[in-house]
């Protein structure tokens, strides 16, 4: 499975044999208890029901609403979607506010809905929308502003709640990584006027794709519910302007099967980090970000800030290293979303006002986790780690004409 590297010559970015004959993902999927999740497909064949609100989904919402502590949970077919019906049902208009260091997805879910996406900073710790900053853009065509709970970290809920109130915006959160997660003992799911969930493949609980909004907020539940299948309210009846955002039942059997190892997962991805951290523990410049101990977390990411002035190495010298190694660590959220279309040409000056997030954009790098890497695995990828970092001279002499050649070479 692997190959041990002892010197730099024998890293694969320089011709030697990479260390995992293997891929090793970011975002792997957990697949969970295969047996249960093909019962549960053969009962939907037999059944001979396969969407529009199912047992399996409505099952589903209820296991999901519990675990969030919130009373409502409208299952999407992804939490794009989610996004972009929660923004419509609460009848958004205008400007909001979001971090440019997320996913693509936050921004355009609100694009898409004809809202103008205004990038804030973030805090360099936290990584999360830094509340300073999300009132120095507040405008009269401000109407809401949209908190990442990045890493499954929470954002400062209590400083974004006052800025929203004191501005009379609406607040929610694209919770898309932040599954059974907790901030101050309290479940996320339950902050903000509603927040949304995703259980695409590369989550730690997958439906294969799939999303929820979840909220305490009746009407807005039931609206978003009518919207997600036609806005049909009856048999020939249409309440509003709905689509089609259905989760089916094949993918409720599969976020059922996958809440059902939820503390498995959990326990793997939290051993992973542990391993990590041990790994990478006194290695310059390779700062692992961390969670906090006495909240719930689901640490399915595993992020490090590589520090090249410490480290002797940048964050893309040292993803070259990895990926030569089988190890598809990734750059998320490089560059930032106000540097991607349409975003960019629209603001092409936004990047001035964001200078903590072109920070981490340039220094973040995401390592492979989940249940299909293990202990082993790590201890490898720390010692390639460390040895990049430990040779640095001869890393960045053998990466100089490593990429001269690839020049060269076309
Ligand atoms: N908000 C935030 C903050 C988000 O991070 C996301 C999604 C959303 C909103 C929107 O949620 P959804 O609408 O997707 O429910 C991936 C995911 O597609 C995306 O869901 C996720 N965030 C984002 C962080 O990552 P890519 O383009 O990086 O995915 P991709 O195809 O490169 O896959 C990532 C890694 O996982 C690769 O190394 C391959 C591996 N993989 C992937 C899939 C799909 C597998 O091994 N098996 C698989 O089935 O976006």
């Amino acid at each position: 499975m692997r190959r041990v590297t002892r010197s730099v010559e024998q890293l694969a970015l320089f011709g030697g044999t990479p260390a995992f004959s293997s891929v090793l993902h970011v975002g792997r999927p957990n697949v969970g208890d295969r047996t249960r999740l093909l019962d549960r497909i053969g009962d939907i064949l037999d059944s001979r029901w396969l969407s529009n609100n199912g047992p399996y989904v409505r099952e589903f919402e209820q296991r999901v609403a519990d675990l969030a502590g919130v009373r409502h949970c409208v299952s999407t077919c992804n939490a794009t979607m989610g996004i972009q019906l929660l923004v419509q049902a609460l009848g958004l208009t205008g400007e909001v506010i979001l971090p440019s260091l997320t996913f693509v997805a936050s921004a355009h879910a609100l694009a898409w809905q004809g809202l103008t996406p205004v990038f804030c900073d973030v805090d360099p710790v936290t990584h999360n929308l830094d509340p300073a900053r999300v009132q120095e853009l507040i405008t009269p065509r401000t109407s809401a502003i949209m908190g990442v709970h990045l890493w499954g970290r929470p954002c400062d809920v209590d400083a974004l709640d006052a800025v929203a109130r004191r501005h009379g915006l609406v607040l929610i959160f694209d919770a898309a990584h932040a599954f059974a997660c907790s901030h101050r003992g309290r479940m996320i799911g339950g902050f903000g006027r509603a927040e949304v969930f995703s259980f695409h493949a590369t989550k730690f609980v997958n439906s294969f794709e799939g999303g929820a909004v979840v909220t305490d907020d009746d009407g807005l539940a039931e609206r978003i519910r009518l919207t997600t299948n036609f806005g049909l309210s009856g048999p020939d009846e249409v309440a509003l302007l709905g689509t089609n955002a259905k989760l089916s039942e094949a993918a409720a059997a599969m976020g059922l099967t996958s809440l059902d190892s939820l503390d498995e997962f959990v326990a793997v991805n939290r051993d992973n980090w542990h391993a990590y951290r041990a790994a990478l523990r006194g290695v310059p410049g390779m700062h692992l970000a961390a969670f906090d101990p006495g909240e719930r977390n689901n640490y399915q990411y595993v992020v490090v800030e590589v520090d090249e002035d410490r480290a002797g190495v940048s964050r893309d010298q040292l993803q070259a290293v990895l990926l030569a190694e089988n190890v598809m660590a990734r750059r998320y959220f490089h560059p930032g979303c106000h540097r991607l279309e349409p975003y960019r040409s629209r603001d092409p000056h936004a990047g001035d006002r964001l200078p903590q997030t072109r920070r981490l954009a340039g220094r973040l790098l995401v390592l492979p986790s989940g249940t299909a890497i293990g202990r082993t695995e790590i201890r490898v990828i720390g010692e390639i780690i460390r040895l990049v970092v430990g040779s640095v001279p001869t890393v960045r002499r053998r990466l100089g004409s490593v990429m001269r050649g690839a020049v060269a070479g076309g």
